[in-house]
């Protein structure tokens, strides 16, 4: 009884990003969901892409956390094409949060929406927004065993990338371990190394980008 019960919203919550899928497509809008565990450097990632590409393409945000609006007041200072979504404590976002948040924007002017995810390496894997592309962003400060320890959020991912390489020099951090697990559980990924606080390979990311979109 409680697995069916579990199958249903996963269901669900299936139907809801086909939805949020067609809709994404039919106004040509590449939409992409970040993952990863607090603290890795998703806000900065994202107000370092829009500074980059915020000239050339119409670019939206979707914020999720628990609480606050911390990090959508920071992205407003780069566009006003953001909208907040307080989960309440629930630990991921789920495709009708999107779709909530989506009738905020104007969707139709957009080329790029990103979505935050609430930072977290387990609960958002298994659901799907009806994005275009998922993000799985880690980062040297959490150490190179994050693929050991929450595999899944690494296979399911179309891109792995490894911030804060400023910080290799002081830590302990093993790129081959890091890299070989993350090989071993998904063969093809790319995995993109960039620092966000120094710029260094950040344009390989925007590269990424515009070869995607
Ligand atoms: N050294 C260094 N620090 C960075 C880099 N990128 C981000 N940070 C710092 O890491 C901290 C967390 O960055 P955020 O962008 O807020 O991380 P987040 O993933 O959005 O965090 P949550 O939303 O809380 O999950 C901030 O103090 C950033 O300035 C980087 O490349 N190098
Ligand atoms: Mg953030």
């Amino acid at each position: 009884m409680k697995i069916e019960v579990v199958e249903n919203v996963m269901q669900y919550n299936k139907e809801e990003a086909d939805i949020n899928r067609r809709l994404f497509k039919a106004n040509k809008v590449f939409v992409i969901n970040i993952l990863s565990a607090p603290g890795a450097g998703k806000t900065t990632l994202i107000m370092e892409t829009i500074r980059r590409l915020g000239d050339k393409y119409n670019i939206g945000v979707i914020e999720g956390d628990i609480s606050s609006t911390h990090d959508s007041e920071k992205i407003k200072s780069l566009t006003d094409d953001v909208v907040q979504i307080n989960t309440g404590g629930t630990c991921h976002l789920n495709a009708s949060m999107v779709a909530k948040a989506v009738e905020k924007i104007d969707i139709k002017k957009l080329d790029i929406l990103f979505i935050e995810n609430v930072g977290n390496l387990i609960c958002p894997v298994g659901f799907d927004l009806g994005e275009s592309s998922r993000l799985l962003l880690s980062s040297v400060s959490e150490g190179d065993d994050k693929p050991v320890k929450y595999p899944k959020a690494f296979v399911k991912t179309d891109l792995v990338i490894l911030n804060k390489t400023d910080m290799l020099p002081y830590s302990d951090f093993n790129d081959d371990f890091f890299s070989g697990k993350i090989k071993e559980l998904n063969p093809e990924i790319e995995i993109i190394r960039l620092s966000c606080k120094s710029g260094q390979g950040v344009q390989g990311w925007i590269d990424w980008i515009e070869n995607n979109i």
